[in-house]
């Protein structure tokens, strides 16, 4: 399908696979020699290099200059293309947007998912909020949707964010830790500012360790409003509903995999688009009429409040579509340039204070890390036309003739547009007041959410909550950070506290004088499964040594392709491996994708092992193959095996107590997420595949 910002990006795309004039420099000049500099010579020996060679000195200058500032938060980032889709009405009775409200519209997009806290070296899998930033190429110019994969914020003030951004990065003194909220600062800036209390609860909750970007709720965060063509207001909040569900890594993958694989979310997002299985979310908004603002227990314009599903519906909107990755990062994920201040017609601001503060910041920071004239960038110019009398600047490049620059002019060159015809069109909106320092009153609130979150989890989530808190405690070492932190837990919740007190030492704490109000809301993670249960993209892991029943291993490749994931074998090593009945070294075999040490259990989401017996005794006597299964079986991944793989899955996983089957009918250990079976039926092959589809239900 005919995407009108990746037709526009063509205007400024080579292909050097296609192009290939030859080297040149920058100039064109074509270049004979690339790697030896210009020397004084004898013909024998070999002296000095002369700066007289220009294209050597090109050469190095231009490298010398390739870095940009990184983003001063959410410097590490992966991107990619698609396009948004309205798919029902429901938005009209609201806004007069066009991106909202037109289904026969395909609005072209772009996104950048990030982490937040670790520079643009950092891993993917550290626990980190997660940014998810759209850029929507609209028929009226771009709309930027900055949001998080969690929907309220650390603070309720644009003012407090320096603060709180230099207590979450590294410290000043040693810049430790990289890519981590453990230690001292963060904790006690948590410790010292209250309105933390419901974002912690998020940041330290299965949520902050995603499965992937295309397992994450997205969030607009901040309360926008929008207007209809009757000039009516309401307050709006923007949730991003993906179509795989949500899931999380369990923590102990998400360490390993920050070592093992730190680019494995990057990795995910272009292996599942590369591999057919575009990314997907719905766009949801809630609802709040003008007149409703003052309705509830909470300010609806406060960033650490959420607007409970149960009071305010979301209401589904539109589809987004991921389908293609970028050709190069630098000039499309890493140029790509946000800022919440971009709005259409129909879509506006509130008077949420940290909103006011980022409509600010963004457009600031752009000049910062890539020039006052970062919209003139491929990735950043709208698709719609544009034309203004801004000028000039650093490596302004777009060339525009006339004779003036400034409005009004005597040949009425470039007038405002009338509202009537698409100009912005502000909301009269009356405000009158005295000129002071001051939050709302319901700003003054920071716990009933906080424990809205908590008592809203599952026991599983509530105790990995809680393991997280204890770690990152565990890794401060000043006494007054983390014993003060268990003070101000259990002004969320006495238990919880408690329990964090006896993990991380320090004196237990009293009863809270704050009740817990014990109400809950939709928001754990298990509420959000996929919209169609589906094991599309997810990748699934074949062990195999000499010997492997071969017949087994086709069937279950083809059925894993069938079903829209991806099958890889791991062996021994890389290359060859025999199955039973073919003598290694003659023929191919069945070519493993990876060996046992280059790639861990921690990247897959299932595991199989096949029959055959002496294929099942080199893997026994496999020290790493053996931590393979007994690793995938602690991280509850669905582990199918078959014939002789049977007893060496229940020897690997420790498991003597459990009845495996030795029949040919199969048996399915639900509970753990086991399915064997004496040898590949049909049936035991359906069960294996639903057990694989209920985990990623
Ligand atoms: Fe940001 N934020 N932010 N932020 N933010 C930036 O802009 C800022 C906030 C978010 O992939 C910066 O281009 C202030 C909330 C994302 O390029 C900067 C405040 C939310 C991204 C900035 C906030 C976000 C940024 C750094 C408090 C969730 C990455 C580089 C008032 C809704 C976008 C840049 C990308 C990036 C400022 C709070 C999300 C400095 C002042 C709340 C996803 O301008």
């Amino acid at each position: 399908m005919s995407n009108k910002k990746i037709d526009d990006l063509n205007t400024d795309t080579v292909d050097i696979q296609q192009h290939h004039p030859g080297l040149t420099t920058d100039a064109g000049l074509k270049v004979s020699d690339t790697d030896t500099w210009l020397k004084v010579s004898n013909g024998e020996l070999v002296g000095p290099s002369l700066l007289e060679d220009q294209v050597a000195r090109e050469k190095i200058h231009r490298f010398d200059h390739e870095r940009i500032p990184e983003r001063v938060v959410h410097a590490r980032g992966a991107g990619a293309f698609g396009s948004f889709r309205v798919f029902n009405d429901n938005a009209s009775k609201y806004t007069s947007a066009g991106v909202l409200t037109d289904s026969s519209r395909s609005t072209p997009v772009f996104v950048r998912f990030s982490t937040v806290q670790g520079s643009r070296g950092s891993a993917d899998t550290v626990r980190d909020v997660r940014g998810f930033a759209v850029k929507f190429y609209t028929e009226e110019g771009n709309w930027d949707l900055v949001g998080n994969n969690i929907p309220v914020f650390f603070i309720q003030e644009a003012m407090k964010f320096p603060d709180f951004v230099h207590a979450v990065k590294p410290e000043p003194h040693n810049e430790v830790p990289q890519g981590q909220s453990a230690h001292n600062n963060f904790w006690d800036f948590f410790n010292l500012q209250p309105e933390t209390s419901h974002m912690i609860m998020w940041v330290m909750s299965d949520r902050a360790i995603p499965r992937s970007y295309r397992m994450m709720q997205g969030f607009g965060v901040n309360t926008y409003t929008l207007q209809n063509a009757a000039g009516e207001l309401f307050f709006v909040k923007f949730h991003w509903l993906p179509e795989l569900g949500v899931h999380s890594l369990v923590w102990d993958e998400a360490l390993k995999l920050a070592g093992q694989d730190p680019d494995f979310h990057r990795k995910d997002l272009n292996e599942a688009i590369e591999n057919g299985a575009p990314a997907k979310w719905t766009l949801a908004i809630q609802v709040i009429p003008e007149g409703d603002e003052h309705k509830y227990d909470f300010d609806i314009l406060d960033a650490t409040k959420i607007w409970p599903e149960e009071l305010i519906p979301v209401q589904p909107v539109g589809e987004m579509v991921l389908d293609r990755t970028v050709d190069e990062y630098f000039t499309q994920t890493e140029q790509v340039a946000f800022c919440t201040s971009h709005i259409v017609p129909g879509i506006g601001f509130s008077d949420d204070p940290l909103l006011q503060g980022r409509n600010f910041s963004y457009f600031d920071t752009q000049i910062t890390r890539l020039g006052v004239n970062w919209e003139e960038l491929p990735i950043n110019r709208p698709v719609c036309p544009y034309m203004n009398f801004n000028r000039d600047g650093a490596m302004r490049h777009r060339i525009t003739k006339g004779s003036v620059n400034y409005w009004p002019n005597r040949f009425e060159q470039l007038p405002p547009v009338e509202v009537a015809k698409g100009g912005l069109k502000q909301y009269p909106q009356k405000v009158s007041g005295v000129k002071e320092r001051v939050r709302g009153a319901k700003f003054q609130e920071h716990y009933k959410q906080a424990q809205l979150f908590y008592n809203s989890m599952t026991d599983v989530e509530k105790a990995h909550l809680i393991s997280a808190i204890s770690f990152e405690l565990d890794h401060c070492d000043d006494p007054t950070v983390y014993t003060t932190a268990v003070q101000r837990l259990n002004d969320i919740d006495h238990e919880l506290a408690k329990q964090v007190a006896i993990n991380i030492g320090g004196p237990l704490p009293g009863k809270s004088a704050r009740v817990n109000h014990g109400k809950t809301s939709r928001l754990s993670q298990f509420e959000f499964k996929p919209t169609t249960p589906t094991i599309k993209s997810r990748r699934i892991a074949i062990l195999v040594s000499d010997g492997f029943d071969g017949a087994t291993v086709e069937a279950m490749r083809t059925a894993i392709k069938a079903a829209g994931a991806l099958p890889f074998v791991i062996g021994a090593r890389r290359g060859s491996i025999y199955p039973a009945g073919e003598t290694p070294g003659k023929g191919e075999g069945i070519i493993a994708d990876h060996h046992f040490e280059g790639q861990r259990s921690t990247m897959f989401d299932a595991l199989f092992i096949p029959g055959g017996s002496q294929h099942v005794r080199s893997l026994a006597s496999n020290g790493r193959a053996i931590h393979w299964i007994l690793e995938a079986f602690g991280h509850l991944k669905p582990i199918g095996a078959v014939g002789e793989g049977v007893a060496l899955l229940r020897d690997a996983a420790h498991l003597p107590g459990v009845q495996f089957a030795d029949g040919s009918t199969g048996t399915v250990i639900s509970d753990y997420g086991v399915v064997t079976a004496g040898s590949l039926t049909p049936s035991s092959l359906s069960e294996g595949l639903k057990i694989v589809k209920g985990a990623a239900d």
